[in-house]
């Protein structure tokens, strides 16, 4: 849970930053099955430092991934911020290369939730660490930024922004509507997220929510990996029989998640 502090920090800036939230045995675990999620994804196109590599970990043989989504530390907090019935979507592995453009994790202001990111190598301002336009996840700074940031024409690190230094086990929670970006990464830039949206319940939360998920399906294209599910069946199939994952599973199949068996990779 977030402190009243964090909580309004996250709401006025829209992030915050979770010092130390992952312990060092954990952090052990979280690399081997890094190593193990990603390189099983791309035995066809081995990584060679010049196209990313993203793939959900959320299958039998990443556990501790797959149990994240339920991890209290984080769907607490999503919990804590968009309600009880906020929904656990994404937990993911990336292998970043080079510099990552400024852009907001959503296609419009009423589709909303957060992301926790967490970088597994220290990143800092020249390094690859997350840059967030604080205050750019609200109108009309959010919509503005849309018009203006590709006239601008500024260069990554040119944008005026607040820099997320991280060490391993920190992990950074933003808002899917705040502008960001990264400068500086090296060409193996090793980071994970876990994304959790909110239950829309407006009309125009609805309809959003359901063209990101038709939007998400495209991802495992686009990340060289055609044909391959958005999710593991396992984590659909809830062989656990968790109550909270299930409650998530019906509202996104409603939504029509999933339904194309392929990717989200914002
Ligand atoms: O680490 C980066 O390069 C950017 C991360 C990012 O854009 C994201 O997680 O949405």
């Amino acid at each position: 849970m977030l402190t009243e502090q964090q909580h309004q920090h996250f709401k006025t800036f829209g992030f915050v930053v979770l010092r130390q939230l992952f312990t060092r045995d954990e952090l052990a675990v979280i690399n081997r099955e890094f190593d193990h999620g990603l390189e099983s994804a791309y035995r066809h196109l081995p990584f060679d430092g010049t196209v990313r590599h993203w793939v959900t970990m959320m299958g039998k043989s990443t556990p501790f991934f797959a149990s994240l989504l339920e991890d209290n530390r984080l769907c607490g907090v999503a919990e804590q911020l968009y309600g009880e019935d906020a929904l656990g979507v994404a937990a993911d592995a990336n292998r970043y290369v080079g510099n990552t453009g400024w852009h907001p994790d959503t296609h419009s202001i009423h589709q909303y939730g957060i992301k926790f990111a967490f970088y597994l190598q220290p990143v800092g301002p020249e390094t690859g660490a997350l840059r967030v336009i604080p205050g750019s996840h609200r109108n009309p700074y959010h919509g503005e930024l849309r018009k203006v940031m590709p006239e601008l024409g500024l260069h990554v690190a040119e944008v005026p922004s607040h820099v997320c230094v991280s060490e391993p086990g920190d992990v950074v929670g933003f808002d899917l509507r705040l502008w960001h970006a990264s400068y500086g990464g090296s060409s193996d830039r090793r980071m994970c997220t876990c994304v959790y949206y909110n239950n829309p319940r407006t009309p125009e939360e609805t309809e959003t929510t359901r063209s990101q998920g038709a939007n998400n399906g495209k991802a495992t294209a686009k990340y060289n990996r055609p044909g391959d599910p958005l999710v593991d069946p396992y984590w659909l199939a809830n062989p656990e029989g968790s109550p909270k994952r299930q409650r998530w599973l019906d509202r996104l199949l409603e939504l029509g998640f999933y339904q194309d068996a392929t990717g989200d990779d914002s």
